[in-house]
C-alpha cells in the first residue's frame, strides 16, 4: 500500500471525522469541486462486532481518455470499534467502481487514522491500497495499478488541500492558535 496523507491538522479529530464522515457542507462541497454526482449514504449503523458501518453510493467523473467518462462507485465504509470519540478514530473504506475495465478484477481500500494531537489538533493519516479478487494477467495487472494510482494520488493530494484551506478558515480569528 501506499500513504498519501499523513499531517497534523488545526482541526480537532472530532471535527476531522465530521468534516470527513458525515454529509458535511466540506465534503459536499469537495464532491461537486471533484464532479463527483448523486452521492446517497447511509447514516452509521452498529455492527454485531461493535463497529458501525454506512454505505455510499455515487458516480465520479473520469478524465481519463482510456476509460469511460463516467462510473458508480459504491463504498463502504467501517468505523472501527477501537475507535474514541474525540480521541482515535480508525476507517476502512473499501471502493468498488462498476463501470470502468476490469472493475470485477480489483478494489480499492483506503484506512483512515484520525488521531488527537491537542485539543484543536489531529493528525490524519490516509493509507490505499488496492487490492485483487481476480488473478489479471501481469500486463492488465500493472495497467489497472498504475491507472488506480494515478487517480488515487490526484484525490487525495486534492482532499489534503482542500483540507489545509479549511483549517485556514476555521482557525481564521479563532484565537487558538
Ligand atoms: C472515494 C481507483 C481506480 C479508479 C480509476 C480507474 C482505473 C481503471 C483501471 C483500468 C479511475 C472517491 C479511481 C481512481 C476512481 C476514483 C476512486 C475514488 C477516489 C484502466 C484498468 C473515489 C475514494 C476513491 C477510491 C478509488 C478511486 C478509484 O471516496 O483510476
Amino acid at each position: 500500500g501506499r500513504l498519501f496523507v499523513n499531517r497534523v491538522f488545526h482541526i480537532s479529530a472530532e471535527k476531522m471525522f465530521d468534516l470527513l464522515f458525515t454529509d458535511s457542507n466540506f465534503m459536499l462541497r469537495f464532491m461537486d469541486i471533484r464532479k463527483i454526482i448523486g452521492a446517497s449514504s447511509t447514516s452509521w449503523q452498529r455492527e454485531a462486532s461493535g463497529g458501525m458501518k454506512r454505505t455510499l453510493n455515487f458516480t465520479i467523473t473520469i478524465n481519463n481518455p482510456l476509460i469511460g467518462k463516467f462510473s458508480t462507485a459504491t463504498e463502504t465504509q467501517t468505523l472501527y470499534k477501537e475507535s474514541r470519540e474525540g480521541q482515535y478514530y480508525m476507517i476502512d473504506a473499501e471502493v468498488y467502481t462498476h463501470d470502468v475495465p476490469y472493475h470485477d478484477y480489483f478494489y480499492t481500500q483506503n484506512r483512515y487514522c484520525i488521531i488527537r494531537n491537542s485539543k484543536h489538533k489531529c493528525r490524519l493519516r490516509i493509507y490505499t491500497d488496492v487490492k485483487y479478487k481476480k488473478h489479471p494477467w501481469g500486463l492488465v495487472k500493472s495497467f489497472i495499478t498504475k491507472n488506480s494510482w494515478s487517480g488515487l494520488e490526484d484525490y487525495f493530494r486534492h482532499l489534503e488541500a482542500e483540507l489545509l484551506e479549511e483549517e485556514a478558515e476555521l482557525t481564521q480569528g479563532s484565537g487558538d492558535a
